[in-house]
C-alpha cells in the first residue's frame, strides 16, 4: 500500500517495552548499525507533585515542562547472534520552583545479547539499568508509589538459556536479579529491595511464529522499608504455569501467561497469598493502517503501605493506532486499574509496636502511646482527629485500602519526513482511594491525584 511507503509500516508494539525498539532503518558504520535521535517535548503539567487535590492546604501545582530525551541505539549483527545497547535519557526542567530538584535528569541503560552457541543452545544476557527520579513504574508497576522526586537506582540483570531438544522442543532457563534503592529516604516509604528469580520452562513450538509452554518460577523477595513503626515484610513466591508467545523476527508481539501463585510472608503480621496470576500483551494488526495491542494483568505486587505485605492488582490498557495517508497518525488509549490491600488499616499498638514518641520531653523515646488509648500516636495524628470527651474519630480504622486509577492518553502524529516528526497530545493521570487521612483537622484522601498534560513533541533523528 503506497500509503505506507514514506513513514515505514506502522510498527507492531512490541509486547515487551522496548528500548531496542526501531521504526526505520539506520546509519550504518562498518558492522554497527547506530540509531541516534533526540525528541524534545513542551509540557503543561496541572500537578507535578502528583499533590492530593483534596488537601486543605493544596496550592497551584503546575508547571510547565521542558524534556529533552536523546536516545542512542547501537545493534551489532555478527551472524546468528546480535549484541544490541540503548541509552535514553531524561533531561526535565520545571517552570515551578516548588520541587526539591529543579532540573532532573534520569537515565536508562539496556543492553542485551543473543548468542547462538553450537547448533542447540541460545544464551540471552540481559542488562536494564535505570537512574530515576519520576519512572516509580519502573520498580512498581501496579501504581501504589507515588512520584516524589527523589533519585533511585534500578538495576535488573537476567541470563536466559534456551536448548534445543527436537525440532520443535527446547527447554529454557531464566535467571533474574532486580535491585531497588533510593538515596535518600525521607518522607517516602520505599528504601528498596531486592528480589531474584529463576524459572524452567518446557517450550513447544506450533508454528515459525507462535510457542507455547509450561513453566515453574520460584522467586524471593527482601524488602528494606522506610519505616521506624514496621518491619520489612519478606516474601517467598511459587509460580506454576502456561504461557505462549508470538513473534515476528526475535520480536515477540503476543505474550500470555497464567498460573497459580503462592506468596509466603515473613515479618508484619500476615497470613500468605494463594491464587491465580496472569498476564497477557497481544499485539493487533488490524489493517494495513491500524493497530490494536491490548494488555491485562491480575497479579499481587509488594507494598510498601503501613503493614500491608502486597496489593492485589488488576490492570487492563487498550492501544490503538491509525496511520491516515502517508504522513499522519493518531491514537487513543487508556489503563484502568484496581488495587486491593488484603487488611484493614490497624492503628492499635501491638506486642512488637517499637517506642517511638517521646512522651516526657527528655529525648528519650519511651512509647508509641503517650496518651493511653491503645492507638499508636504517630498514625493516630495522621488518620483520626481528636473528638472533645470521647474517643477520637478514625473513619479509616479497619478499612481494607482500595485505590482505582486510570490513566487517558489522545494525541495525533505528523510525519514529513522519514527523521522528523511531531506530536500533539493529552493524557489524564488519576487514582482514588478509600482512605481518609487528617490534615489541619480535615479528611482527605491521600493517595488521591489528578494530572492533565498537554504536550507537544518534536522528535529527530533515526529511530
Ligand atoms: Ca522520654
Ligand atoms: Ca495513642
Amino acid at each position: 500500500m503506497a500509503a505506507s511507503l514514506i513513514f515505514g509500516p506502522i510498527r507492531l508494539a512490541s509486547a515487551q517495552s522496548g528500548p531496542f525498539q526501531t521504526v526505520s532503518q539506520g546509519l550504518n558504520a562498518g558492522r554497527f548499525i547506530f540509531y541516534p535521535s533526540v525528541s524534545i517535548d513542551f509540557i503543561n503539567d496541572s500537578n507535578v507533585l502528583y499533590s492530593s487535590e483534596d488537601l486543605p492546604s493544596s496550592v497551584d501545582l503546575g508547571s510547565g515542562v521542558l524534556l529533552v530525551k536523546p536516545r542512542v541505539m547501537m545493534d551489532l549483527p555478527i551472524g546468528q547472534s546480535r549484541i544490541r545497547w540503548a541509552y535514553t535519557g531524561y533531561y526535565r526542567a520545571y517552570t515551578t520552583d516548588v520541587l526539591p530538584v529543579p532540573n532532573e535528569r534520569s537515565h536508562f541503560f539496556d543492553f542485551e545479547a543473543l548468542m547462538q552457541v553450537g547448533r542447540a543452545l541460545h544464551l540471552v544476557i540481559r542488562e536494564h539499568y535505570v537512574r530515576g527520579i519520576q519512572e516509580v513504574q519502573e520498580f512498581d508497576p501496579g501504581g501504589e508509589v507515588i512520584v516524589s522526586h527523589r533519585p533511585f537506582t534500578t538495576n535488573e540483570p537476567s541470563l536466559q538459556a534456551d536448548l534445543d531438544i527436537g525440532a520443535r522442543q527446547s527447554v529454557s532457563y531464566v535467571l533474574g536479579h532486580s535491585r531497588v534503592h533510593y538515596d535518600v529516604v525521607a518522607d517516602i516509604a520505599v528504601q528498596g529491595y531486592t528480589r531474584d528469580s529463576m524459572e524452567g520452562r518446557y517450550n513447544y513450538r506450533l508454528s515459525m511464529t507462535d510457542t507455547v509452554y509450561g513453566f515453574a518460577a520460584i522467586e524471593d523477595n527482601e524488602q528494606d522499608r522506610a519505616s521506624f513503626l514496621f518491619q520489612d515484610v519478606d516474601s517467598r513466591g511459587k509460580t506454576l504455569g502456561v504461557g505462549g508467545t508470538r513473534a515476528f523476527n526475535q520480536e515477540v508481539t503476543t505474550a500470555a501467561r497464567v498460573g497459580y501463585q503462592n506468596l509466603a510472608f515473613t515479618g508484619g503480621s500476615t497470613g500468605n497469598f494463594g491464587g491465580m496470576v496472569a498476564d497477557i500483551n497481544a499485539s493487533l494488526q488490524l489493517s494495513e493502517t491500524s493497530n490494536l495491542s491490548v494488555t491485562v494483568g491480575h497479579a499481587p505486587y509488594q507494598s510498601f503501605f503501613l503493614d500491608q505485605p502486597y496489593y492485589l492488582n488488576d490492570q487492563i490498557s487498550v492501544r490503538f493506532l491509525h496511520q491516515i495517508g502517508s504522513s499522519v497518525y493518531w491514537e487513543i488509549a487508556g489503563t484502568f486499574r484496581n488495587n486491593a490491600y488484603p487488611e484493614g488499616l490497624d492503628l492499635s499498638v501491638r506486642p512488637d509496636t517499637p517506642f517511638t514518641e517521646d512522651c516526657d520531653g527528655d529525648r528519650i523515646p519511651d512509647s508509641s502511646d503517650c496518651n493511653n488509648n491503645d492507638l499508636i500516636d504517630g498514625l493516630e495524628r495522621l488518620f483520626c482527629v481528636p473528638q472533645p470527651g470521647g474517643p477520637p474519630e478514625c473513619p479509616s480504622m479497619g478499612v481494607k485500602r482500595n485505590d482505582r486509577a486510570s490513566l487517558f492518553e489522545i494525541g495525533v502524529g505528523y510525519r514529513p519526513r522519514q527523521r522528523l516528526g511531531i506530536f500533539i497530545g493529552y493524557n489524564n493521570d488519576r487514582r482514588h482511594s478509600n482512605i481518609e487521612q487528617v490534615s489541619q483537622g480535615q479528611f482527605f484522601d491521600p493517595f488521591h491525584y489528578d494530572v492533565d498534560r498537554v504536550f507537544f513533541r518534536i522528535e529527530m533523528g533515526w529511530r
